[in-house]
């Protein structure tokens, strides 16, 4: 699905901004026909946030269920006999819309677009009541899943990954219209050989029939090579490169022509570069790349999860301060504002779906709390594995055009130590596969998976493996756990495929210190962090080292966690702790 774009045949409209809101957990709202009406009762709600923590009451923060938005949208008069379409860059975790009293959305999944053509339904010129109930519960079968369970308290959302079940329209929402006939989807692929550069291409169009021409423009506007048709090669003599570190991206223009006359055009950033796989190595242009960054989350305090170019910038901006050159989207795939500003500025992306918490012995760094199968009828089953197989197709075709993407990651540290795994993986990664065959694709593993006990790791392309040693293992204890860490990457190195570590880190309290390795200290978590580089240092097959995490971030309420997640080398409001110091003296050289 292409993003919304302003051209000589497309426009758009923002309607970010302060909406109508009104909770509503008995579900009174889909039985009583709220959209039909101004919502009762409503207060003013931005747009984009999570609703969580804007207003400081129980209800807000720990609200399971409905939630509705409501706004008067006009619709431009310039729109006449153009189409019309309402997007929604996410809303977590499932929202249904309407456009007055007729229902034009229903989507599941929380960080991925979705939209309607409301042609039909508005009339330049005038206003409409748009109207979104977001819902935030989590499921055995929604991605990620959860498990609302019935407590004195009430009902209350249960969930074993480790961030704060944050909910609302964390994305921008959109008006926008294109001509009938348009450009509906674009794929490109890349490739060099002897300094040129290929560029693949389909084009997808709907509405009509229309001359296809592709031109790819250089950032000083002239042009490299042109093609007509819907599917061809573009060829780049001298082509210049994306790179790790140099972000150089041509413009792809699609235009539609009906003779003379211009129908529909769009334009596509386009980065040529290749990845490959090779014995040990992960190969970004032939070159073998090792990931120096961060696991990190959309997290912040007041705005929750929603995405906001200032902080935005500011995250990319300390990630070069540290020397970092990549980091993941844990646990779930960011804003595309994100990516963009990724393939804009050379950075690689570890891309990964919402797929975290399908192991239920784990939960929040605690071990052995639930005893149930993770695999099973009553629990993940083929109805999960559906809408994970849903989950990874939104992934791919949102992201599969940006060059900074070089990995997918199917799912964070599910239970790969059960058999069932298995049966469960290996048609999802082949899925993932059949739909983009250009990138290598794998599972991050946990510890409870070692090597010899891992059920999905020969499926994948990758070994990104999460550990924790000097933390939850041998904590406060360096020397055993140089020695654990070591023999377990040792272990790795055997499937003969490169292991990126795709966490490690210690929790740390700003201002807390000790001259003895204390954990929790600032001291330690640098220690931690040092003592693993010497490992990774020792181990050809490490080609990766992600810390975790880049901030501090929310979680729901543990005696492992507090005031959150500590293990970021920034704080919260993205103050260095001593760790982030550290980790400039290694990428960077700096003293
Ligand atoms: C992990 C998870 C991550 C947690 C982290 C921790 O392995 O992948 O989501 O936040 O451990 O800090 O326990």
């Amino acid at each position: 699905m292409l993003r919304p774009q302003d051209g000589p045949t497309r426009e758009r409209k923002s309607l970010d901004g302060l909406w109508r809101f009104a909770l509503d957990a008995e579900g009174a709202g889909r039985r009583e026909g709220w959209w039909t009406r101004p919502l009762e009762a409503a207060r003013l709600m931005p747009v984009p946030a999570s609703y969580n923590d804007i207003v400081p009451s129980p209800d807000y923060r720990d609200h399971v269920g409905d939630a509705w938005y409501q706004s008067d949208v006009r619709v431009p008069v310039g729109w006449e006999g153009r189409r019309i379409v309402l997007r929604f860059d996410a809303a977590t975790h499932r929202g249904t819309v309407w456009v007055g009293d007729v229902q034009v959305a229903a989507h599941e999944g929380g960080y991925t677009p979705f939209e309607a053509d409301i042609t039909s339904r508005v009339t330049p010129g005038t206003s409409v009541r748009v109207t979104i109930v977001v819902n935030n519960e989590l499921t055995w079968q929604s991605i990620p899943p959860g498990e609302v369970v019935e407590t004195p308290a009430g009902r209350t959302q249960r969930y074993h990954h480790d961030f704060f079940n944050y909910a609302g329209l964390h994305r921008s929402v959109w008006l926008h219209s294109t001509p009938h006939t348009h450009v509906d989807d674009i794929t490109v692929t890349t490739t060099y050989d002897d300094g040129v550069g290929r560029v693949d291409y389909a084009i997808e169009l709907t509405g009509g029939d229309a001359q296809v021409t592709t031109t790819l423009l250089a950032p000083d506007g002239s042009e490299v090579a042109g093609q007509v048709g819907a599917t061809g090669t573009l060829v780049v003599p001298d082509v210049h490169l994306w790179q790790p570190g140099e972000g150089f991206l041509y413009d792809l223009r699609v235009a539609l022509h009906d003779g003379e006359r211009l129908v529909d055009s769009y334009d596509l950033k386009v980065g040529v570069r290749t990845v490959e796989v090779r014995g040990h190595e992960f190969l970004v242009n032939g070159e073998p790349f090792y990931f120096r960054g961060f696991g990190k989350h959309e997290d912040a305090a007041v705005r929750g999860k929603a995405h906001d170019d200032a902080l935005m910038v500011h995250d990319f901006e300390l990630m070069a301060w540290t020397g970092a050159n990549s980091f993941r989207t844990a646990h779930y795939p960011y804003a595309e504002e994100v990516l963009d500003y990724a393939d804009r500025h050379g950075i690689v992306v570890i891309d990964e779906t919402a797929a975290v918490g399908l192991n239920l012995p784990l939960s929040g760094g605690m071990i052995g709390q639930d005893k149930r199968p993770t695999f099973s009828d009553e629990t993940f089953n083929d109805a999960t594995r559906a809408a994970h197989a849903q989950a990874i197709r939104e992934l791919v075709a949102r992201d599969k055009n940006h060059p900074s993407v070089v990995l997918w990651s199917i799912a964070n540290e599910p239970d790969t130590a059960s058999p069932a795994s298995r049966t469960y993986f290996g048609p999802l990664l082949d899925l993932t596969r059949g739909l983009d065959p250009t990138r290598p694709v794998g599972v991050v593993n946990m510890f409870l998976a070692p090597a010899a006990v891992c059920q999905v790791s020969d499926l994948c392309d990758v070994a990104m493996v999460n550990r924790y040693f000097g933390w939850y293992v041998h904590t406060g204890d360096l020397e055993a756990a140089e020695r654990s860490l070591e023999a377990e990457l040792r272990e790795w190195s055997r499937k003969g495929k490169p292991v990126i570590v795709t966490e490690y880190g210690a929790d740390a309290l700003p201002g807390l210190h000790a001259v003895q390795g204390e954990p929790w200290t600032e001291e330690y978590q640098a220690a931690v962090l040092e003592m693993s580089h010497r490992v990774f240092d020792r181990v050809d097959a490490v080609v990766g080292e992600h810390v975790w995490n880049f901030a501090d971030f929310a979680t729901s309420y543990g005696v492992t966690r507090v005031d959150g997640n500590r293990k970021g080398v920034f704080t919260r409001e993205r103050r260095p702790k001593a760790a982030a110091y550290a980790l400039r003296r290694r990428w960077l050289g700096e003293v």
